[in-house]
C-alpha cells in the first residue's frame, strides 16, 4: 500500500472497524465459558470467578475504550486544525496540481516543467525541488508511469520522502529526567516567540505541568511586560529583570526561583538581534553556560522560531542561527497566513533541523506538534 492510501485510510477510516472488533471479542469470551463446564461446587466457584473476571475485563475494556476515544477525538481535533491552517496553501498549490493533471493527458516534458514551477512557487526551495524532480523523473522512467492520476499519488509519496529521508524524525520535546525542563526560544523580531511561549504554556497546563516564563528579552522596550501579561493569562509563574539588564543574570535568578518553586517546564524568551551576529553568538553562549550551571544538561531544547510567511528569508535565518548556536528544533509559525506552506519541506532538507511545532493560527490549539502525515493530509485532502 502506498503512502497516499495509508494516510487516506488513517484519517478517513470509519469507526465501523472498532465496533466489529468488540463484538468478536465478546463472543469468544462467552464461548470459553461453555467449553469449560465442570461439576457441582467447583463448577459454581468457577462460574463465580469467571463472572468476576468477565466484569473486570468488561470494565477494563470500557476504560480502555474511553481512553482511546479521547485520543481519537484529539486526533480528529488536531487534523481539523491542520486542515484549516493549511487552507491557503492547499487552495493554491493543490488546485494547481489538480489542474495540471486535467490539462495534460500524459506525462510530458511540459508537464514536468509546469510541475517544477508549481513546487518552486510553493516555497519548497529550488534545490529541494531539483532533487525532487530528478527522483520523480527516474521513478516515472523505471516504473513506466503513464497514468497522471497515479502520478499525483507518487508526487505526494516523494514529497513525504523529502521530509523523512532515511531518518527517524524526532519531533517530541526532550523533557528532562529531573525537573525543570528548560526550553530556550530564539529567533528574529516579530516571528512569534512570545506568543509561542504563551501557547506552549497553556498546552503544558492542560497536561498538568507547571510552567515559568523568564524574560530573557531585556532589550526591546515592552517585551518584559508583554511576557508578564502572557504569564498571568496562562497561569504561569514569571521572572523578569529590568529593561536593559543582562539577560544571563536574569535567567540565572529565574532558574534558581524555578527550582525552588518546583516548576516542571521553564520557557525562556530571548531577543533576536541577528543584525549583530557576533554579539548574539556571545550572548547565547553565555546564556547556555548559565543555564547549564544551574540545570545540568540544560537547555533541554533550543527552539528556533521562524515566520513561515517570510519564505526563503526564514530559511536563511535558520542557517544563520544554526551557525551560532545548537538549535534542537524549529517552530514554524503563521503557516495559516501563507499559501507557501511547502517551506516545511524545504527547511528540513536545506537546514537539516526538524520542525517540531507549527503555528496554524493565533489560538493555543493552533500550535501543533508537527506531524508529517497530518500535514500531508491537510495539504492533499482534496485529492484523496
Ligand atoms: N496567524 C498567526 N499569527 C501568529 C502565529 N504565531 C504568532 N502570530 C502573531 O505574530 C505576531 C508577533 O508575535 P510575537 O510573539 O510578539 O513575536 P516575537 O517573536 O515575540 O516578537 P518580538 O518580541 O518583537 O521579537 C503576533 O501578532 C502574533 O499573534 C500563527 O501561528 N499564526
Ligand atoms: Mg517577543
Amino acid at each position: 500500500m502506498g503512502l497516499f492510501d495509508k494516510i487516506k485510510k488513517m484519517f478517513k477510516r470509519s469507526e465501523e472497524e472498532d465496533i466489529g472488533e468488540e463484538k468478536v471479542e465478546e463472543e469468544s469470551l462467552e464461548e470459553q465459558e461453555i467449553d469449560e463446564e465442570d461439576s457441582n461446587e467447583e463448577y459454581k466457584e468457577n462460574i463465580k470467578e469467571k463472572e468476576e473476571k468477565k466484569l473486570t475485563k468488561k470494565e477494563e475494556k470500557k476504560k480502555k475504550k474511553e481512553e482511546q476515544k479521547e485520543t481519537k477525538d484529539e486526533v480528529k481535533e488536531s487534523v481539523k486544525v491542520y486542515e484549516k491552517g493549511l487552507t491557503k496553501t492547499r487552495e493554491n498549490f493543490v488546485s494547481k496540481l489538480i489542474n495540471l493533471t486535467r490539462k495534460y493527458n500524459k506525462v510530458t516534458e511540459e508537464y514536468f516543467d509546469e510541475l517544477e514551477e508549481i513546487l518552486i512557487m510553493a516555497d519548497i526551495g529550488v534545490d529541494t525541488v531539483m532533487s525532487f524532480m530528478d527522483r520523480l523523473r527516474k521513478r516515472v522512467r523505471n516504473e513506466n508511469i503513464e497514468d497522471l492520476e497515479y502520478l499525483k499519488e507518487v508526487i505526494v509519496d516523494e514529497l513525504f520522502i523529502i521530509y523523512v529521508s532515511d531518518e527517524i524524525i524526532v519531533n517530541k520535546i526532550n523533557y528532562a529526567e529531573k525537573a525543570p525542563t528548560v526550553i530556550l526560544f530564539v529567533g528574529v523580531n516579530g516571528v512569534g516567540k512570545t506568543t509561542t511561549i504563551a501557547k506552549m504554556a497553556a498546552k503544558l497546563h492542560d497536561e498538568g505541568k507547571s510552567t515559568m516564563m523568564i524574560a530573557g528579552d531585556t532589550f526591546r522596550a515592552g517585551a518584559i511586560e508583554q511576557l508578564k501579561e502572557w504569564a498571568d493569562r496562562t497561569d504561569s509563574k514569571f521572572y523578569g529583570g529590568s529593561e536593559g539588564s543582562d539577560p544571563s543574570s536574569v535567567i540565572y535568578d529565574g532558574l534558581e526561583k524555578a527550582i525552588n518553586d518546583d516548576i516542571d517546564v521553564v520557557l525562556i524568551d530571548t531577543a533576536g538581534r541577528l543584525q549583530n551576529k557576533d554579539n548574539l553568538m556571545r550572548e547565547l553562549e553565555k546564556i547556555n553556560k548559565v543555564i547549564g550551571k544551574i540545570v545540568p544538561n540544560g537547555p533541554h531544547e533550543t527552539l528556533l522560531v521562524i515566520d513561515a510567511t517570510t519564505g526563503q528569508n526564514g530559511i536563511s535565518q535558520a542557517k544563520a542561527f544554526k551557525e551560532i548556536t545548537n538549535i534542537t528544533g524549529i517552530v514554524l509559525t503563521k503557516l495559516d497566513g501563507t499559501a507557501k506552506g511547502g517551506i516545511v519541506l524545504a527547511i528540513k532538507e536545506s537546514v537539516g533541523i526538524p520542525v517540531k511545532y507549527i503555528g496554524l493560527g493565533e489560538r493555543k490549539e493552533d500550535l501543533q506538534v508537527f506531524d508529517i502525515e497530518k500535514y500531508i493530509y491537510g495539504l492533499f485532502k482534496d485529492m484523496m
